[in-house]
C-alpha cells in the first residue's frame, strides 16, 4: 500500500495506519526497532517533517517509544481494563498476569468529610485505610487507597494483603460478595510520591479512578486509585442506548 496524495487523509494519518499494519505483516514484536523517520520518507515518499508527525502521534498513542540515540521501538500493547466489578487480582489473573500487591499504608482512621459522604456513614466513624501499591509481574501497575468501614470488616487487619486479594477476604472471612459498584475515571497528571512508586517520571500521565462498591446496599469500599496510562486502557461493551 501506498500514500494517495489525492485521498482528503492526511498524509501523516496514513502513514500511521499503513505503518501499523506493516509492523503486523512483518511480524514484529514488542521491542523491535522500526525503521529511521528517513527510511519511512524515502520508502513513502514523505517528507522527514511528516514522518515525524506520524511517529510522534504513534508515541503519543503508545505504540512506539523512542530511545534517544537508538531508534524507535514497538511498545508494549496496553492492558486492556474492562469496566467491572472486578478485583485486580482477578483482572490480571484473566489476562495472563502474576498478580502482586505491597502494603504502603494500613490503618484504621475516622472518615473525613468527603469521604463519610460518599460512603453514606456518619463524619469521623472508623475505616481501614488501606494504600497499596499494585503489580502485574512484579511490575507496578497502580497505587490502589482504598477505605473500609470498620463496622462492615471489624478484624480486616489481621488479614495479609500482600498474599491475598482484598475481595477475596471481605467474601471468604467476612462474607461480603460485592453487588454493584459505581467507577469514575479521569485522566490525571501523577504526583511524584506515586511516581517514585510506579517508577514513572514525575508529571507522568495517569487514570485516576474512583470505586464505590456495594453489598446489599452499603457502601463497602471507597477506593481512590492511581493507573499507569502508558500500560492501561479502558474497555466497555456500548448499550446501544443511554
Ligand atoms: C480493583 C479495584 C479496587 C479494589 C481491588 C481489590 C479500582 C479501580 N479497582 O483493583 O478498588 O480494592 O480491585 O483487589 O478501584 P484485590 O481483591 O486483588 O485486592
Amino acid at each position: 500500500m501506498a500514500i494517495d496524495p489525492a485521498s482528503p487523509v492526511p498524509k501523516y494519518a496514513q502513514l500511521r495506519d499503513l505503518l501499523l499494519d506493516w509492523i503486523v505483516e512483518s511480524g514484529l514484536s514488542v521491542d523491535d526497532p522500526v525503521p529511521s523517520e528517513r527510511e519511512l520518507g524515502t520508502t513513502y515518499g514523505l517528507s522527514r517533517m511528516t514522518v515525524r508527525q506520524t511517529i510522534d502521534l504513534l508515541v503519543a498513542e503508545g505504540k512506539l517509544y523512542r530511545v534517544p540515540g537508538k531508534g524507535t521501538f514497538v511498545a508494549r500493547p496496553k492492558i486492556e481494563m474492562a469496566l467491572a466489578l472486578a478485583s485486580f487480582t482477578e483482572d490480571m489473573r484473566t489476562r495472563g498476569f502474576v498478580p502482586g500487591a505491597r502494603d504502603l499504608t494500613r490503618r484504621v482512621v475516622p472518615a473525613g468529610g468527603s469521604t463519610a459522604r460518599m460512603m453514606d456513614i456518619a463524619p469521623g466513624s472508623p475505616v481501614h485505610h488501606i494504600e497499596r501499591l499494585r503489580t502485574a509481574d512484579g511490575e507496578p501497575m497502580a497505587v490502589e487507597r482504598s477505605n473500609i468501614p470498620l463496622s462492615i470488616a471489624p478484624h480486616l487487619d489481621v488479614f495479609s494483603l500482600s498474599e491475598r486479594s482484598l475481595y477475596a477476604i471481605l467474601e471468604e472471612e467476612f462474607g461480603i460478595i460485592l453487588d454493584s459498584g459505581e467507577q469514575t475515571i479521569e485522566a490525571g497528571i501523577c504526583e511524584p510520591a506515586d511516581a517514585k512508586l510506579l517508577g514513572l517520571p514525575p508529571g507522568s500521565p495517569v487514570l485516576s479512578m474512583q470505586r464505590r462498591s456495594f453489598a446489599n446496599g452499603r457502601c463497602v469500599e471507597l477506593a481512590r486509585s492511581t493507573y499507569r496510562a502508558d500500560r492501561y486502557q479502558l474497555h466497555s461493551r456500548l448499550d446501544p442506548r443511554l
